[in-house]
Protein backbone atom coordinates (compact mmCIF):
# COMPACT_ATOMS: atom_id res chain seq x y z
CA UNK A 1 0.00 0.00 0.00
CA UNK A 2 1.04 3.45 -0.65
CA UNK A 3 0.72 5.86 2.01
CA UNK A 4 0.59 8.85 -1.02
CA UNK A 5 0.74 11.86 1.85
CA UNK A 6 4.28 10.74 2.23
CA UNK A 7 5.20 9.56 -0.99
CA UNK A 8 3.74 13.47 -2.34
CA UNK A 9 6.64 14.91 -0.12
CA UNK A 10 9.53 12.88 -2.15
CA UNK A 11 8.29 15.04 -5.16
CA UNK A 12 9.11 19.09 -4.08
CA UNK A 13 6.71 20.20 -7.03
CA UNK A 14 4.30 18.94 -5.85
CA UNK A 15 4.22 21.48 -2.87
CA UNK A 16 3.60 24.44 -5.77
CA UNK A 17 1.36 26.41 -6.25
CA UNK A 18 -0.02 27.64 -9.97
CA UNK A 19 -2.21 30.36 -10.39
CA UNK A 20 -2.32 30.49 -6.87
CA UNK A 21 -3.98 27.08 -6.74
CA UNK A 22 -2.09 23.91 -5.39
CA UNK A 23 -0.49 22.09 -8.37
CA UNK A 24 -2.47 19.35 -9.91
CA UNK A 25 -0.41 17.79 -12.17
CA UNK A 26 -1.71 14.98 -13.88
CA UNK A 27 0.46 15.10 -17.63
CA UNK A 28 2.69 12.49 -16.14
CA UNK A 29 2.19 10.36 -19.62
CA UNK A 30 4.05 14.06 -20.93
CA UNK A 31 6.56 13.67 -18.06
CA UNK A 32 6.59 12.52 -14.84
CA UNK A 33 7.58 14.67 -11.73
CA UNK A 34 11.14 13.97 -10.14
CA UNK A 35 11.68 12.67 -6.49
CA UNK A 36 13.74 14.64 -4.48
CA UNK A 37 16.37 11.87 -4.34
CA UNK A 38 17.17 12.17 -8.37
CA UNK A 39 17.15 15.57 -7.93
CA UNK A 40 20.00 15.52 -5.25
CA UNK A 41 21.95 12.65 -7.27
CA UNK A 42 21.73 15.20 -10.18
CA UNK A 43 23.34 17.94 -8.17
CA UNK A 44 25.56 15.23 -5.98
CA UNK A 45 27.15 14.62 -9.15
CA UNK A 46 27.92 17.72 -10.32
CA UNK A 47 28.88 18.60 -6.91
CA UNK A 48 31.70 15.84 -6.33
CA UNK A 49 31.97 13.48 -9.60
CA UNK A 50 32.37 15.58 -12.57
CA UNK A 51 34.32 14.81 -15.09
CA UNK A 52 34.25 12.86 -18.76
CA UNK A 53 34.20 9.45 -18.87
CA UNK A 54 35.67 6.13 -20.48
CA UNK A 55 39.31 7.87 -20.93
CA UNK A 56 40.85 9.24 -17.70
CA UNK A 57 42.79 7.40 -15.21
CA UNK A 58 42.38 9.93 -12.73
CA UNK A 59 39.55 9.29 -9.86
CA UNK A 60 36.96 11.33 -10.64
CA UNK A 61 36.67 9.68 -14.41
CA UNK A 62 36.91 6.51 -12.98
CA UNK A 63 34.20 7.49 -10.20
CA UNK A 64 31.47 9.08 -12.84
CA UNK A 65 32.05 5.86 -15.02
CA UNK A 66 31.85 3.34 -12.38
CA UNK A 67 28.68 5.34 -11.12
CA UNK A 68 27.44 5.66 -15.33
CA UNK A 69 28.08 1.71 -15.71
CA UNK A 70 26.47 0.68 -12.49
CA UNK A 71 23.53 2.88 -13.92
CA UNK A 72 23.65 0.59 -17.07
CA UNK A 73 23.19 -2.40 -14.57
CA UNK A 74 20.53 -1.07 -12.80
CA UNK A 75 18.14 -0.73 -16.29
CA UNK A 76 19.72 -4.07 -17.54
CA UNK A 77 18.23 -5.75 -14.21
CA UNK A 78 15.14 -3.34 -14.25
CA UNK A 79 14.18 -4.87 -17.47
CA UNK A 80 16.07 -8.47 -16.98
CA UNK A 81 18.14 -7.77 -19.65
CA UNK A 82 20.23 -11.33 -20.30
CA UNK A 83 23.63 -8.77 -20.72
CA UNK A 84 24.22 -5.31 -19.98
CA UNK A 85 25.46 -4.12 -23.31
CA UNK A 86 22.28 -4.81 -24.85
CA UNK A 87 21.71 -2.00 -22.67
CA UNK A 88 22.23 1.37 -25.07
CA UNK A 89 21.93 5.38 -23.59
CA UNK A 90 20.42 7.14 -25.71
CA UNK A 91 18.70 10.63 -25.61
CA UNK A 92 15.45 9.17 -25.05
CA UNK A 93 12.36 7.27 -26.80
CA UNK A 94 12.59 8.95 -30.02
CA UNK A 95 16.54 8.61 -30.61
CA UNK A 96 16.48 4.88 -29.63
CA UNK A 97 13.33 4.26 -32.56
CA UNK A 98 15.60 6.36 -34.77
CA UNK A 99 18.81 4.84 -34.03
CA UNK A 100 16.91 0.95 -34.68
CA UNK A 101 15.56 2.07 -37.99
CA UNK A 102 17.97 3.67 -39.35
CA UNK A 103 20.78 0.42 -38.15
CA UNK A 104 18.61 -2.52 -38.12
CA UNK A 105 16.18 -1.03 -40.41
CA UNK A 106 18.39 -0.49 -42.92
CA UNK A 107 20.07 -4.19 -42.76
CA UNK A 108 16.45 -5.86 -42.84
CA UNK A 109 14.35 -3.77 -44.80
CA UNK A 110 14.62 -3.65 -48.67
CA UNK A 111 12.48 -3.39 -52.19
CA UNK A 112 9.34 -3.96 -51.54
CA UNK A 113 9.39 -5.30 -47.78
CA UNK A 114 6.80 -4.40 -45.56
CA UNK A 115 6.85 -2.74 -41.80
CA UNK A 116 4.17 -3.09 -39.84
CA UNK A 117 3.07 -0.51 -36.88
CA UNK A 118 -0.57 0.10 -35.14
CA UNK A 119 -3.13 2.68 -35.48
CA UNK A 120 -2.09 3.69 -31.79
CA UNK A 121 1.24 4.91 -32.33
CA UNK A 122 3.00 8.21 -30.84
CA UNK A 123 4.69 9.46 -34.32
CA UNK A 124 8.15 8.72 -32.94
CA UNK A 125 6.81 5.30 -33.78
CA UNK A 126 5.68 6.12 -37.12
CA UNK A 127 7.98 8.71 -38.68
CA UNK A 128 11.62 6.76 -38.41
CA UNK A 129 9.76 3.75 -40.10
CA UNK A 130 7.89 6.05 -42.78
CA UNK A 131 11.45 7.95 -43.13
CA UNK A 132 12.60 3.89 -43.92
CA UNK A 133 10.48 2.61 -46.17
CA UNK A 134 10.37 5.90 -48.23
CA UNK A 135 14.36 5.37 -48.27
CA UNK A 136 14.09 1.52 -49.54
CA UNK A 137 10.73 1.30 -51.77
CA UNK A 138 9.18 -0.48 -48.78
CA UNK A 139 5.81 0.06 -47.55
CA UNK A 140 4.56 0.74 -44.30
CA UNK A 141 1.72 -1.11 -43.09
CA UNK A 142 -0.52 -0.47 -40.04
CA UNK A 143 -2.69 -2.40 -37.77
CA UNK A 144 -6.28 -1.46 -37.30
CA UNK A 145 -8.24 -0.80 -34.33
CA UNK A 146 -11.36 -0.88 -32.78
CA UNK A 147 -13.54 1.40 -32.02
CA UNK A 148 -12.82 0.82 -28.05
CA UNK A 149 -9.07 1.78 -29.04
CA UNK A 150 -7.90 -2.03 -29.50
CA UNK A 151 -5.76 -3.58 -31.71
CA UNK A 152 -7.32 -5.68 -33.84
CA UNK A 153 -5.30 -9.19 -33.60
CA UNK A 154 -7.11 -11.03 -36.67
CA UNK A 155 -6.59 -8.12 -38.98
CA UNK A 156 -2.87 -8.43 -37.43
CA UNK A 157 -2.11 -11.95 -38.01
CA UNK A 158 -3.91 -11.56 -41.70
CA UNK A 159 -0.96 -8.72 -42.36
CA UNK A 160 1.79 -10.64 -41.40
CA UNK A 161 3.39 -12.02 -44.60
CA UNK A 162 6.65 -13.12 -45.82
CA UNK A 163 7.46 -9.63 -46.98
CA UNK A 164 7.10 -8.03 -42.98
CA UNK A 165 10.86 -7.18 -41.83
CA UNK A 166 9.59 -5.20 -38.38
CA UNK A 167 6.79 -4.90 -36.34
CA UNK A 168 6.98 -1.71 -34.10
CA UNK A 169 3.81 -1.57 -31.57
CA UNK A 170 3.46 0.51 -28.58
CA UNK A 171 2.90 -1.18 -25.08
CA UNK A 172 0.59 1.29 -24.18
CA UNK A 173 -1.33 4.08 -26.34
CA UNK A 174 0.21 7.47 -25.00
CA UNK A 175 -3.25 9.13 -26.84
CA UNK A 176 -5.53 6.30 -25.25
CA UNK A 177 -4.05 4.32 -22.30
CA UNK A 178 -4.41 1.11 -24.32
CA UNK A 179 -2.90 -1.63 -23.00
CA UNK A 180 -1.74 -3.86 -26.19
CA UNK A 181 -1.60 -7.42 -26.08
CA UNK A 182 1.71 -8.28 -26.67
CA UNK A 183 2.31 -11.68 -25.66
CA UNK A 184 -0.39 -12.62 -29.16
CA UNK A 185 1.76 -9.49 -31.26
CA UNK A 186 4.93 -11.38 -30.45
CA UNK A 187 4.18 -14.38 -31.34
CA UNK A 188 2.66 -14.48 -34.09
CA UNK A 189 5.52 -12.11 -35.36
CA UNK A 190 8.43 -14.61 -33.91
CA UNK A 191 6.19 -17.64 -35.51
CA UNK A 192 7.39 -16.33 -38.68
CA UNK A 193 10.70 -15.26 -37.89
CA UNK A 194 9.64 -11.36 -37.76
CA UNK A 195 11.44 -9.22 -35.00
CA UNK A 196 9.35 -6.71 -33.11
CA UNK A 197 9.95 -3.38 -31.46
CA UNK A 198 7.96 -2.52 -28.08
CA UNK A 199 7.75 1.40 -27.52
CA UNK A 200 7.49 0.90 -23.78
CA UNK A 201 7.69 4.76 -23.32
CA UNK A 202 4.32 4.74 -21.71
CA UNK A 203 4.15 1.26 -19.73
CA UNK A 204 7.91 0.97 -18.43
CA UNK A 205 6.92 3.20 -15.57
CA UNK A 206 3.65 1.12 -14.75
CA UNK A 207 3.92 -2.69 -15.27
CA UNK A 208 6.73 -4.60 -15.03
CA UNK A 209 8.99 -5.62 -18.42
CA UNK A 210 10.43 -8.81 -18.34
CA UNK A 211 12.71 -8.49 -21.91
CA UNK A 212 13.50 -12.18 -21.89
CA UNK A 213 10.10 -13.63 -20.67
CA UNK A 214 8.25 -10.75 -23.10
CA UNK A 215 11.34 -12.09 -25.64
CA UNK A 216 10.90 -9.07 -27.49
CA UNK A 217 13.86 -7.72 -29.90
CA UNK A 218 14.48 -4.17 -28.85
CA UNK A 219 12.24 -1.96 -26.30
CA UNK A 220 12.48 1.75 -26.09
CA UNK A 221 11.83 4.23 -23.33
CA UNK A 222 12.47 7.82 -21.87
CA UNK A 223 13.92 8.36 -18.30
CA UNK A 224 12.52 11.65 -17.89
CA UNK A 225 8.46 10.04 -18.21
CA UNK A 226 10.17 7.18 -15.35
CA UNK A 227 10.82 9.80 -12.82
CA UNK A 228 14.43 10.34 -14.45
CA UNK A 229 15.65 13.33 -15.79
CA UNK A 230 15.30 14.27 -19.88
CA UNK A 231 17.64 13.92 -22.50
CA UNK A 232 18.16 10.24 -21.10
CA UNK A 233 16.73 6.95 -22.21
CA UNK A 234 17.58 3.76 -23.41
CA UNK A 235 17.38 0.99 -26.09
CA UNK A 236 17.62 -2.53 -25.27
CA UNK A 237 18.08 -5.13 -28.36
CA UNK A 238 19.15 -8.48 -28.41
CA UNK A 239 22.76 -9.14 -28.56
CA UNK A 240 22.47 -10.90 -31.86
CA UNK A 241 20.80 -7.79 -33.31
CA UNK A 242 23.24 -4.94 -32.29
CA UNK A 243 26.12 -7.36 -33.00
CA UNK A 244 24.90 -6.83 -36.69
CA UNK A 245 24.02 -3.13 -36.69
CA UNK A 246 26.09 -0.73 -38.49
CA UNK A 247 26.70 2.82 -35.69
CA UNK A 248 24.23 5.21 -35.87
CA UNK A 249 26.49 7.97 -34.96
CA UNK A 250 30.37 8.04 -35.65
CA UNK A 251 32.90 9.51 -33.17
CA UNK A 252 34.78 9.10 -30.02
CA UNK A 253 34.07 6.66 -27.78
CA UNK A 254 32.65 4.60 -30.21
CA UNK A 255 35.61 3.21 -31.49
CA UNK A 256 38.89 0.79 -30.65
CA UNK A 257 41.51 2.67 -33.25
CA UNK A 258 41.43 4.85 -35.74
CA UNK A 259 43.19 5.86 -38.51
CA UNK A 260 43.15 8.06 -41.69
CA UNK A 261 42.95 4.60 -43.55
CA UNK A 262 40.75 2.84 -41.16
CA UNK A 263 38.43 2.62 -38.19
CA UNK A 264 37.61 -0.07 -36.26
CA UNK A 265 34.67 0.12 -33.91
CA UNK A 266 33.89 -0.30 -29.91
CA UNK A 267 32.43 -3.39 -28.65
CA UNK A 268 28.84 -3.14 -27.42
CA UNK A 269 27.09 -1.20 -26.14
CA UNK A 270 29.88 1.38 -26.66
CA UNK A 271 29.29 0.95 -30.35
CA UNK A 272 26.19 2.98 -30.07
CA UNK A 273 27.50 5.66 -27.66
CA UNK A 274 29.39 8.53 -29.97
CA UNK A 275 30.50 11.06 -28.14
CA UNK A 276 30.24 12.18 -24.69
CA UNK A 277 26.89 11.08 -23.33
CA UNK A 278 24.35 12.10 -21.02
CA UNK A 279 26.47 11.02 -17.85
CA UNK A 280 24.84 12.91 -15.07
CA UNK A 281 21.46 11.93 -17.01
CA UNK A 282 22.18 8.01 -16.55
CA UNK A 283 22.99 8.05 -12.95
CA UNK A 284 19.87 9.84 -12.18
CA UNK A 285 17.93 7.61 -14.56
CA UNK A 286 19.44 4.70 -12.56
CA UNK A 287 18.36 6.84 -9.01
CA UNK A 288 14.88 6.65 -10.75
CA UNK A 289 14.57 3.22 -11.11
CA UNK A 290 15.93 2.44 -7.69
CA UNK A 291 13.45 4.69 -6.14
CA UNK A 292 10.41 2.79 -8.32
CA UNK A 293 11.88 -0.15 -7.52
CA UNK A 294 11.81 0.50 -3.93
CA UNK A 295 8.48 1.50 -3.92
CA UNK A 296 7.37 -1.71 -6.10
CA UNK A 297 5.79 -1.91 -9.66
CA UNK A 298 3.05 -4.12 -8.14
CA UNK A 299 1.69 -0.93 -5.73
CA UNK A 300 2.48 1.52 -8.29
CA UNK A 301 0.46 -0.57 -10.39
CA UNK A 302 -2.05 -0.90 -7.96
CA UNK A 303 -2.31 2.60 -7.23
CA UNK A 304 -2.92 3.76 -10.97
CA UNK A 305 -5.55 1.28 -11.34
CA UNK A 306 -7.48 2.76 -8.42
CA UNK A 307 -6.98 5.92 -9.79
CA UNK A 308 -7.84 5.22 -13.28
CA UNK A 309 -10.94 3.29 -12.21
CA UNK A 310 -12.34 6.49 -10.15
CA UNK A 311 -11.24 8.64 -12.90
CA UNK A 312 -13.36 6.89 -15.70
CA UNK A 313 -16.21 6.50 -13.14
CA UNK A 314 -16.66 10.32 -12.19
CA UNK A 315 -15.79 11.80 -15.81
CA UNK A 316 -18.11 9.89 -17.74
CA UNK A 317 -21.09 10.93 -15.23
CA UNK A 318 -20.45 14.23 -16.41
CA UNK A 319 -22.99 15.29 -18.96
CA UNK A 320 -21.73 15.60 -22.74
CA UNK A 321 -18.21 13.94 -21.55
CA UNK A 322 -17.10 11.26 -24.34
CA UNK A 323 -13.83 8.98 -22.69
CA UNK A 324 -12.17 8.05 -25.89
CA UNK A 325 -10.10 5.25 -25.45
CA UNK A 326 -12.38 2.43 -23.58
CA UNK A 327 -10.77 -0.73 -23.79
CA UNK A 328 -11.22 -2.69 -20.73
CA UNK A 329 -7.14 -3.30 -20.69
CA UNK A 330 -6.40 0.71 -20.27
CA UNK A 331 -3.55 2.13 -17.98
CA UNK A 332 -3.29 5.62 -16.38
CA UNK A 333 -4.71 7.63 -19.34
CA UNK A 334 -7.82 9.61 -20.13
CA UNK A 335 -8.33 10.76 -23.19
CA UNK A 336 -11.60 12.53 -23.68
CA UNK A 337 -13.81 15.55 -25.57
CA UNK A 338 -16.76 17.27 -24.39
CA UNK A 339 -19.37 18.29 -26.88
CA UNK A 340 -18.92 21.87 -27.92
CA UNK A 341 -15.90 23.17 -26.41
CA UNK A 342 -12.77 22.57 -27.36
CA UNK A 343 -10.08 21.20 -25.88
CA UNK A 344 -7.70 24.39 -25.67
CA UNK A 345 -10.19 25.95 -23.75
CA UNK A 346 -10.81 23.59 -21.81
CA UNK A 347 -7.18 22.95 -20.87
CA UNK A 348 -7.00 27.00 -20.41
CA UNK A 349 -9.84 27.02 -18.00
CA UNK A 350 -8.26 24.03 -15.85
CA UNK A 351 -4.86 25.40 -15.60
CA UNK A 352 -6.76 28.76 -14.03
CA UNK A 353 -7.50 26.07 -11.19
CA UNK A 354 -3.84 25.23 -11.08
CA UNK A 355 -4.21 22.09 -13.01
CA UNK A 356 -1.90 20.38 -15.69
CA UNK A 357 -3.51 18.22 -18.49
CA UNK A 358 -2.09 17.85 -21.92
CA UNK A 359 -4.80 19.22 -24.87
CA UNK A 360 -3.69 18.46 -28.23
CA UNK A 361 -3.36 15.70 -30.60
CA UNK A 362 -0.55 13.98 -28.47
CA UNK A 363 1.64 13.56 -31.33
CA UNK A 364 -0.80 10.96 -31.85
CA UNK A 365 -2.33 12.46 -35.10
CA UNK A 366 -3.36 9.25 -36.79
CA UNK A 367 -4.77 7.83 -33.81
CA UNK A 368 -6.77 10.72 -33.58
CA UNK A 369 -7.97 10.98 -37.18
CA UNK A 370 -9.22 7.46 -36.66
CA UNK A 371 -11.88 8.59 -34.00
CA UNK A 372 -12.80 11.52 -36.14
CA UNK A 373 -11.18 14.00 -33.88
CA UNK A 374 -8.52 16.66 -34.30
CA UNK A 375 -7.38 16.43 -30.22
CA UNK A 376 -8.78 15.19 -27.12
CA UNK A 377 -8.54 16.59 -23.69
CA UNK A 378 -5.69 14.32 -21.27
CA UNK A 379 -5.49 13.13 -17.59
CA UNK A 380 -2.44 11.05 -17.21
CA UNK A 381 -1.69 9.80 -13.24
CA UNK A 382 0.94 9.13 -11.09
CA UNK A 383 0.80 7.06 -7.91
CA UNK A 384 1.39 10.57 -6.45
CA UNK A 385 -2.36 11.62 -7.46
CA UNK A 386 -5.08 11.35 -5.39
CA UNK A 387 -8.74 10.93 -6.14
CA UNK A 388 -9.30 14.38 -4.18
CA UNK A 389 -7.68 16.18 -7.65
CA UNK A 390 -9.60 13.92 -9.84
CA UNK A 391 -11.98 15.44 -7.81
CA UNK A 392 -11.14 19.05 -8.52
CA UNK A 393 -10.91 17.85 -12.35
CA UNK A 394 -14.40 17.28 -12.41
CA UNK A 395 -15.43 20.39 -10.47
CA UNK A 396 -13.55 22.20 -12.98
CA UNK A 397 -14.87 20.60 -15.94
CA UNK A 398 -18.34 21.37 -14.62
CA UNK A 399 -17.06 24.72 -13.94
CA UNK A 400 -16.06 25.18 -17.71
CA UNK A 401 -19.44 23.56 -18.96
CA UNK A 402 -21.38 26.10 -17.18
CA UNK A 403 -19.51 29.02 -18.42
CA UNK A 404 -20.40 27.75 -21.91
CA UNK A 405 -23.65 26.93 -21.90
N1 LIG B 1 6.50 6.74 -27.58
C1 LIG B 1 5.44 6.99 -26.81
C2 LIG B 1 4.39 5.92 -26.62
C3 LIG B 1 5.32 8.23 -26.17
O1 LIG B 1 4.26 8.47 -25.40
C4 LIG B 1 6.33 9.21 -26.36
C5 LIG B 1 6.22 10.58 -25.75
C6 LIG B 1 7.42 8.88 -27.16
C7 LIG B 1 7.48 7.64 -27.75
C8 LIG B 1 8.56 9.83 -27.38
O2 LIG B 1 9.23 10.05 -26.19
P1 LIG B 1 10.39 11.14 -26.09
O3 LIG B 1 10.77 11.16 -24.65
O4 LIG B 1 11.49 10.68 -26.97
O5 LIG B 1 9.79 12.44 -26.55
N2 LIG B 1 4.92 10.95 -25.41
C9 LIG B 1 4.51 12.18 -25.01
C10 LIG B 1 3.21 12.45 -24.63
O6 LIG B 1 2.29 11.62 -24.62
N3 LIG B 1 3.11 13.72 -24.28
O7 LIG B 1 4.30 14.31 -24.42
C11 LIG B 1 5.19 13.35 -24.86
Amino acid sequence: MIDTNLIRKDFPILATFVNNKPLVYLDNAATTQKPQVVIDTLVDYYTNTNSNIHRGVHRLSQEATKQYEDARIIVQKFINAKHSEEIIFTRGATESVNLVAATFGDIVVNAGDEVLISHLEHHANIVPWQVLCHKKNATLKVIPINDSGEILLDEYEKMLSSKTKIVAVSHISNALGTITPIAPIIEMAHSRGIPVLLDTAQSIQHIPIDVQQMDCDFIIASGHKMYGPTGIGFLYGKREHLDKMQPYQTGGDMILSVSFEKTIYNDLPYKFEAGTPNIAGAIGLGKAIEYIQKIGLDAINGRENGLLAYGTEILQNIDGLHIIGTSAHKSSIISFVLDGIHPHDIGTFLDADGIAVRTGHHCAEPTMHRFGIPATTRISVAFYNTKEELDAVADSIRNVITMFR
